[in-house]
């Protein structure tokens, strides 16, 4: 019983946010804690077998069979030969290397999120911490890429035994190059609400050998598409109805990845969901010139096995579109009752703090758009995106938006 009060209060921020135990319990990670009181320690830890992604090619692959196979049941698969003609496939690939100098020479003046990634050993993922992003000039990564990526190790990205990986990473490429015709979108995706409305969900990735993307679903529960142009990548997957086993028991902290340290007893306590999770994963190689199709409200890692150079896109449409109201509607309800919560708090503190012999005690509580937290904007900007979406109609009065 002690045991269950204490999660209830970790969970709830003391009874504060019950919508924060609602959500533990819909979307299953409850289970997570099943396994730590009810013989998580006992499941069998054996070879790892992962599940198998299709890989299928574009030539015998109707739309309507991508639709009746994958988009429609929300499944993952891999399709070939989707890249023929895109100028990307042949300026950017250079007989298999990335071409940093036709790259630097064309879009060297524009900037790109790089992640920063400090790695110990061989752990790729960067331990626990997250990676730091910063804006970077395509030309500056280029010069990184040629003078530290290929001799990873040598002293100057080595301290003490770690090493720094920068990736270029949601680069919104056709942002900054809007009449650039790098690669034309596959049919297969021509369905796509979000960019329709939104159009900057789309991205190029370039990133050496090991670096890597965490443990997440992508934003709002919608798709990604994503194709190599040069260089592989290794992806596991799981589906939604297994997220609860990729958090901690509490329901807060999603594992960085699948291969989280778990001979560390800490972590084992913590993730006693992981070791299932690795039974019930999907892992697929992709090679240059595939693209894979993620699902909705799956989460995935991706490591660059090779340098690789990608194009993806995340989007939206009527098979999807129920999966993210779902989820904003959760983290709507998650941020209006924290922010009760916050106001209350502040209620009590503005009591404590008050002289009670001049005013009697207390101010009243005035709510300010600064006591908003970021989860809270983030679920606003994204309820307006799904308006938007809702609202669009495509063709008509000139693809206008309803406001
Ligand atoms: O390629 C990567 O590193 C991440 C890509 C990704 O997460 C996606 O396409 O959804
Ligand atoms: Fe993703």
């Amino acid at each position: 019983m002690d045991i269950a009060r204490k999660v209830y209060d970790i969970w709830t921020e003391n009874g504060t946010v019950e919508a924060g135990l609602a959500d533990k319990f819909l979307d299953g990670r409850i289970d997570a804690l099943a396994f730590l009181m009810w013989g998580g320690g006992n499941i069998d830890n054996g070879l790892e077998e992962y599940l198998k992604v299709d890989r299928r090619n574009a030539e015998d692959l109707k739309y309507e069979e991508f639709v009746d196979e994958y988009l429609a049941p929300n499944e993952p698969c891999l399709i070939g030969s989707l890249l023929k003609g895109w100028p990307a496939y042949s300026e950017l690939n250079s007989g298999g290397e990335v071409d940093i100098d036709y790259l630097e020479a064309m879009f060297g003046d524009a900037s790109a999120p790089v992640h920063a990634t400090t790695v110990a050993g061989d752990n790729f993922f960067g331990g626990v911490s997250k990676p730091i992003t910063r804006s970077m000039t395509v030309m500056d990564y280029c010069s990184w890429w040629r003078s530290h990526h290929t001799n990873i190790g040598d002293d100057e990205d080595e301290l003490e035994g770690t090493r720094r990986y920068l990736y270029l990473k949601d680069w919104k490429f056709t942002v900054a190059f809007p009449s650039f015709r790098l690669y034309t979108r596959p049919d297969y995706f021509k369905e796509d609400w979000l960019n329709d409305v939104a159009g900057a969900y789309k991205f190029v990735y370039l990133g050496p050998k090991h670096t890597c993307t965490r443990m997440h679903a992508d934003v709002l529960r919608s798709y990604s598409w994503s194709s190599n142009v040069c260089g592989r990548k290794r992806w596991y997957l799981v589906r939604p109805e297994d997220t609860h086993l990729l958090y901690d028991v509490f329901g807060r902290i999603l594992c960085p990845h699948l291969h989280f340290d778990l001979e560390n007893g800490l972590n084992a306590v913590l993730f006693p969901g992981l070791k299932v999770a690795r039974k019930v994963a999907f892992e697929v190689v992709q090679e240059t010139g595939e693209t894979i199709f993620v699902p909705s409200g799956w989460h995935h890692t991706v490591e660059n096995l090779e340098d690789t150079l990608s194009i993806n896109h995340n989007w939206l449409n009527g098979y999807n579109l129920k999966g993210s109201w779902e989820k904003l509607k959760r983290e709507l309800l998650l941020s209006s009752e924290r922010r009760k919560a916050d106001a209350e708090r502040k209620g009590i503190s503005d009591f404590l703090a008050a002289d009670p012999l001049t005013n009697g005690g207390g101010q009243p509580v005035t709510e300010s758009p600064e006591s908003f937290d970021d989860d809270s904007l983030q679920a606003s900007g994204d309820l307006v995106l799904l308006y938007d979406i809702i609202a669009y109609q495509p063709g008509g009065r000139g693809d206008m938006r309803v406001r």
